[in-house]
């Protein structure tokens, strides 16, 4: 069994980053900069845009943090991407997700510019993904292709199992791994809470990709010998031997599954660094207008 280190990758590729952006600098070019909007004192997502504006101070990006107590109003919120998207210093800029209730995400998401669309959520970037036309990829799946690229996992004519259909994580991973390339040339099957024979059909993967937010899930008679694993879950689960109360656990059931496979991501060190630095090679591509 390989430990995938999505830590030790998202280090290296923030040196390449940094690498470029001193180059930029030495050419008389402005910094990349990135805006995020944080609304409300949700845990996680504290943790992570916290980590998203370290990440653009560590690669000599610009950033800006916009917060919003979660009484916001839709109204506010628009008006506040609105003005993000006339921002000629800001090259993009993401909406922490999840919003609270009164909030239409997809109201949201749609306002973005999709030139700004960092976060890749935005129908257009999503669609010409899909297409396999130049967009921004969500950071998560983007991180996870990254991640079988540079430890030269082999997914050509493999079976893929993704377990989970969310629009950020589970339905554009399938669509990745489905399309012509490396990685990709895939045989991909989603698999979702409705799924009848579940247990059967992880158990002819070769590959795996957990993303349904159900801690320790996939358990190890469900992963047949040498597949690799994905672990994409990140929930909060209390605990008493943490100071903060809580440790973060995965959609795999690491203990039993680990000895199974060729190679597995841990949680934490694996998916999660490798979507932070995801959103900088967004940022540095919307910065250089690679994609637009
Ligand atoms: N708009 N909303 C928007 N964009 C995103 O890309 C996200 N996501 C997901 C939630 N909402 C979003 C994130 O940023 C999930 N996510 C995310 C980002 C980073 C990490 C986990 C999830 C991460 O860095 N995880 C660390 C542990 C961090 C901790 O201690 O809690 C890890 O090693 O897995």
């Amino acid at each position: 069994m390989q430990l995938i280190d999505g830590k030790l990758t998202s280090q290296a590729i923030k040196q390449e980053i940094a690498a470029e952006v001193q180059q930029m600098a030495a050419q008389g070019q402005k910094k990349p900069h990135l805006a995020a909007i944080l609304v409300g004192n949700d845990g996680g997502s504290e943790t992570y845009v916290a980590a998203k504006i370290k990440a653009c101070e560590e690669v000599g990006f610009n950033s800006s943090l916009i917060r919003f107590d979660a009484s916001v109003t839709e109204a506010e919120l628009l008006d506040a991407v609105k003005k993000l998207n006339e921002d000629a210093d800001v090259d993009g800029f993401i909406v922490q997700l999840p919003l609270p209730k009164h909030i239409s995400e997809e109201k949201v998401t749609e306002a973005i510019d999709p030139r700004k669309d960092v976060d890749g959520f935005h129908p257009q970037n999503l669609g010409r993904m899909i297409t396999g036309a130049p967009a921004f990829v969500s950071a998560t799946p983007q991180g996870i292709m990254e991640l079988l690229k540079r430890y030269q996992i082999d997914t050509k004519g493999k079976h893929v199992v993704v377990i989970g259909r969310s629009n950020i994580v589970g339905r554009p991973m399938s669509i990745l791994l489905s399309l012509k390339g490396t990685p990709g040339d895939a045989t991909v099957t989603v698999c979702h809470s409705r799924t009848a024979n579940l247990k059967e059909l992880c158990l002819q993967a070769d590959i795996i990709v957990a993303a349904l937010g159900i801690p320790e899930f996939l358990k190890a008679d469900m992963v047949k010998d040498g597949a690799v694993v994905i672990d994409v879950g990140t929930t909060r689960v209390a605990s008493t031997e943490t100071k903060s109360g809580w440790r973060l656990k995965g959609d795999v059931d690491f203990a039993g599954v680990s000895p199974k496979c060729s190679y597995i991501t841990p949680v934490p060190g694996g998916v999660g660094p490798m979507t932070i630095v995801s959103l900088l090679m967004n940022t540095l591509k919307a910065a250089k207008k690679e994609i637009y």
